[in-house]
């Protein structure tokens, strides 16, 4: 079984939204496109309370500024996809009725979650690993956003969980904080295992 997994489409990671990536919205109609060949379509949602502590503002720190956050280091951002906030709603255009499945992270104050299988420390599971083991899934395919930080840390975890994992690159786009970040980013997860691939390639 093949699943289709969209990480974070945000309205909050597009343009005009508090932690926008560059073309963020530019990969909503390929996704859409791609729903119909796969047999089951999860997405993952930023789902942050007001106090939670990658926010800058809640430290009176400036976002970009490097912090330690129980025991773990964090980079601090805008305020972002807060829960029920429109800026944590999927970008207008995603085909939502495509998707079977949404797993929300990141609802801890005191830990981030990059990844959507597991918070940052690794201290609990989402769901989604149980689910896609349930669904007898073995074949991952990503998109989303951000290729540098959540879709990154999805595909090293997948790989780690066991699943053959490919990165759309067509379909994903990065924060690039510092220059160069996207592309540490592929190669990382191309050591680590994922296969890079073209969305027209599939
Ligand atoms: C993300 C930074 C903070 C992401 C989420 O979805 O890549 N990045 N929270
Ligand atoms: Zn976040």
């Amino acid at each position: 079984m093949k699943a289709l997994l969209v990480i974070d489409v945000q309205n909050d990671f597009c343009p005009g939204g508090s932690l926008a990536v560059r073309e963020g919205d530019q990969i909503v109609s390929g996704i859409n496109r791609l729903m119909p060949q796969f047999d089951l379509v999860v997405a993952s949602q930023d789902w942050h309370p007001e106090n939670h502590g990658s926010f800058a503002v809640n430290h009176e720190k400036t976002p970009g500024e490097v912090i330690e956050l129980n025991g773990l280091t964090q980079i601090l951002w805008p305020k972002h996809c807060v829960q029920g906030s429109a800026g944590a709603e999927f970008h207008a255009d995603l085909n939502t009725d495509e998707i079977d499945a949404v797993f929300t992270k990141g609802e801890n104050p005191l830990i981030d979650s990059y990844s959507a299988f597991y918070d940052n420390g690794r201290l609990s599971k989402t769901g989604l690993d149980d689910y896609l083991k349930s669904k007898h899934v073995t074949e991952l395919f990503l998109c989303g956003l951000a290729t540098d930080y959540c879709v990154k840390f999805t595909a090293l975890d997948a790989v780690g969980l066991g699943y053959k994992t490919s990165l759309l690159l067509d379909l994903c786009r990065g924060v690039e904080l510092n220059a160069g970040d996207i592309k540490n980013a592929l190669e990382e997860m191309n050591t680590a295992g994922v296969e890079i691939v073209e969305s027209t390639e599939i």
